[in-house]
């Protein structure tokens, strides 16, 4: 059984991630971590550490301790807010991807799973069915950080040996935690605000369509991949991963079949230039050769799941006030 370290366990899909490896590798064998106490429910599910990614002694007293073999490093600065503090953002995913890639190296661990993005592409790629291997020029400090680790990453595997794996992330969309500071964010916040407000002014115009996936089927993809073996994972950058393309537009109408009232409007800010610069479907039949991936979740099964889920919630949290 791995002994798992998830780094950033408190986000979007750390928190969705860690709750996932307990269910399958068992409690005792995941330890979560993050720089603060931001999520009760993850902190309050089992081991948890107060890790900085950013420091490597940090992550390493927390692996001799808990004796990890596994790190999932999932803290990073997104693409929105990664264009108001770009300094910040490259220190944060380059520092913490070279000590999680060091101590790799240095056999303190065995495994090391590292996110992607489609950000790594940029308005020189192809927009339609982007290939896995194509032009890549990202305009924002996110994708630069993410092109850049999936270079760092091949080449530790292939100078070192290092087992590292990695997913390049269209918007991921859940119900559970919010996503914070990303240009693909609208695809979640306006569920909340359906429910809420049956209103939703989108950052975004009606028509930018984006490779988008439910969490469910990112945490499978993840597990998935690592539990492949080591010979079927051939790219060792980054895999494509694809499942819906849709655009403001198309979710708006989707929501309408079930809250018939509601309204979006539109506001584009300067998030609409990086969704502009990304691609609109991507090729990922690379991953589902090698590792035999697939999606379950469409726009219309995401929907109805995304609804139901948020209606409970919002109903739970009113008894309960
Ligand atoms: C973002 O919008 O920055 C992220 C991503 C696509 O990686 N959700």
């Amino acid at each position: 059984m791995p002994k798992v370290l998830i780094i950033g366990a408190c986000g979007q899909i750390g928190s969705e991630l860690t709750f996932k490896l307990k269910d399958i590798h068992g409690f005792e064998q995941v330890v979560a971590s993050d720089i603060g106490y931001h999520n009760l429910e993850v902190v309050n599910s089992g081991t948890f550490e107060i890790v900085d990614a950013q420091d490597y002694n940090s992550i390493k007293i927390c692996v001799e301790k808990h004796d990890i073999d596994t790190i999932y490093l999932m803290a990073a600065m997104l693409s929105a807010t990664g264009e108001k503090y770009p300094m910040k953002a490259w220190d944060l995913n380059m520092n913490s991807l070279f000590h999680v890639l060091n101590l790799a190296k240095d056999g303190f661990i065995k495994r090391v799973f590292w996110p992607s993005s489609i950000a790594v592409f940029g308005p020189t790629t192809p927009t339609e069915n982007t290939p896995q291997h194509t032009i890549m020029e990202p305009t924002t400090v996110y994708g630069i950080t993410k092109q850049v680790g999936e270079r760092w990453c091949e080449y530790y595997n292939t100078k070192y040996g290092v087992d590292v794996r990695s997913i390049r992330y269209p918007g991921i969309i859940s119900w559970k935690t919010m996503p914070g500071g990303g240009t693909t964010d609208y695809a979640v916040e306006i569920y909340h605000q359906a429910i809420l407000d049956k209103n939703y002014d989108c950052f975004l115009s009606e028509n930018t369509e984006l490779p988008m996936m439910f969490m469910d089927d990112a945490i499978n993809a993840t597990v998935n991949l690592m539990q492949a073996p080591s010979e079927q994972v051939k790219i060792r950058s980054s895999y494509n991963l694809a499942a819906i393309s849709f655009t403001p537009l198309s979710i708006s109408e989707e929501i309408k079949k079930h809250i018939p009232d509601f309204k979006i409007t539109y506001t584009p800010d300067f998030r609409q230039q990086i969704a502009d610069s990304w691609p609109k479907s991507i090729d990922d039949s690379s991953a589902r050769q090698d590792w035999n991936w697939s999606h379950d979740f469409n726009l219309e099964k995401m929907t109805t799941e995304m609804l139901t889920q948020l209606g409970r919630k919002y109903q739970d949290s009113e008894i309960n006030s």
